[in-house]
């Protein structure tokens, strides 16, 4: 069969881009391996930048968001035992965030790009990509019946995570790749607790960093800073409270709201990046091409501006028969890229434990978040970055 685009892998930037290309009539076919049960159970992110709810809304997926995702209008940072907070809407012209899990927003993706006869092909087993550098590059797949379907498109997205086979069948030596491994990891939990605050805090203690989310009025995420290898049988319930409670405390004797956990996992923590995001008619978007640690929150929310500047690029090939927006796609997205990456490296670097950092390094560590709370430049920067860079 034949499609003008063929997109592989189904989280946020393949069902994203599948759907701002369908409406302004460009089709696509999206082959995802897992299936659709699994993919809106998925436990990952939960805050989406004000530009990620904008374009929900536009493209029509937004409903369920607005009415039960939760507005967030700040952040606290904790640090020596207090709270400072960082007022985003003061700072950045009315912005603010949005609390909505990633599992939610696939499932309202999935729904939207369905229920407007979109081809979305779960459980389709051996992608593979190949002709990539002709002008009719091939998907070849295996379906769900386990027969082989072979796809000519015009071009295909790699939206295939950081597992996906998409980067690994670019030529070796075509791709620059930046890499750095954090000597941390984090361990997540979901417990059924009302939040603990009304905001999230981002927690700088001696033992470790943590993060207090939240994800429904009845159940709570937190993380805390583990080692990257840590196991979580290791972990029974009542040694993770202690070790929140230790790491939360403030002179005032603030204290986590505890519940049941029913969800224990490790993060390990690293940013990388893959230069350039294309390889001839092969185009690069979200985790396949890069990933930053969860600190800056901002994942899901790349994924989403590369879907977006990718879709501009393919809309203009076809309605203005222009190819210069996808000759510039991976300089254009890199930039907003490379931003992110650093506001994910500097909160991370800010707000965690190193092993083997001495007082020096703490000092500095306090003197940063003394210095982002108390100077409105500071905070600002934080509050810009955190609320998303404009995507141009
Ligand atoms: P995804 O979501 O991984 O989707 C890729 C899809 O491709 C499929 N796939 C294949 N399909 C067919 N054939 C193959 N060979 C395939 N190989 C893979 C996969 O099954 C999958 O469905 O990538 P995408 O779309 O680029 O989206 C990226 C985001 O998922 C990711 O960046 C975020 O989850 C990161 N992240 C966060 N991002 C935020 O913006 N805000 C947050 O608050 C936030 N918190 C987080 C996070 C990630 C976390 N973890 C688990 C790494 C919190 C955590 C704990
Ligand atoms: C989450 O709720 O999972 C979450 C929130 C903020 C982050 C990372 C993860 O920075």
């Amino acid at each position: 069969m034949r499609t003008q685009v063929g997109i592989v892998g189904a989280g946020p930037a393949g069902l994203l881009l599948s759907h701002i290309l369908h409406l302004q009539g460009i089709e696509s076919v999206v082959l995802e391996r897992r299936s659709r049960d699994d993919i809106e159970a998925i436990i990952r992110a939960g805050v989406l930048e004000q530009g990620t709810v904008d374009l929900m809304n536009e493209i029509g997926a937004g409903d369920r968001m607005m009415k039960e995702g939760f507005r967030h209008k700040g952040i606290i940072l904790r640090f020596n035992g207090r709270d400072e907070r960082i007022d985003f809407p003061s700072l950045t012209g009315g912005k603010s965030v949005m609390i909505y899990a990633q599992h939610d927003v696939n499932k309202d993706l999935i729904k939207a790009r369905l229920a407007t006869g979109g081809d979305i092909r779960f459980e389709t087993r051996d992608v593979s990509v190949y002709d990539l550098d002709s002008a009719a590059p091939k998907i070849r797949c295996r379906n769900k019946e386990g027969q082989v379907d072979e796809i000519t498109c015009d071009f295909i997205a790699g939206c295939d995570g950081t597992q996906g086979i998409c980067r690994p069948s670019i030529p070796p030596g075509e791709l620059n790749v930046y890499e750095r491994l954090y000597p941390f990891g984090w361990f997540g939990i979901l417990c059924k607790a009302p939040p603990s605050s009304d905001e999230l805090i981002y927690c700088m203690h001696k033992r470790g960093f943590v993060l207090v989310s939240t994800r429904s009025p009845d159940v709570q995420r937190m993380y805390l800073q583990c080692s990257p290898d840590e196991k979580t049988d290791h972990w029974s319930d009542e040694r993770i409270w202690t070790e929140f409670r230790a790491r939360l405390e403030t002179k005032d004797g603030w204290a986590p709201k505890e519940g049941p956990i029913f969800s224990k996992s490790v993060i390990r923590m690293r940013s990388l990046v893959v230069e350039p995001m294309h390889y001839g008619r092969l185009f690069l978007a979200g985790d396949s091409a890069h990933v930053v640690p969860p600190t800056g929150a901002k994942g899901l929310n790349l994924a989403a501006s590369d879907a977006q500047i990718l879709a501009r690029a393919i809309i203009a090939y076809y309605k203005s028969n222009r190819s210069d927006l996808l000759e510039q796609y991976s300089a254009t997205a890199l930039r907003r890229v490379w931003k992110a990456t650093r506001f994910s490296w500097w909160m991370t670097s800010m707000l965690h434990t190193f092993p083997g950092s001495d007082e020096f390094q703490q000092r500095l560590q306090s003197t940063e978040l003394d210095y982002v709370t108390s100077s409105r430049a500071g905070a600002t920067a934080l509050a810009e970055n955190y609320v998303g860079l404009p995507i141009d």
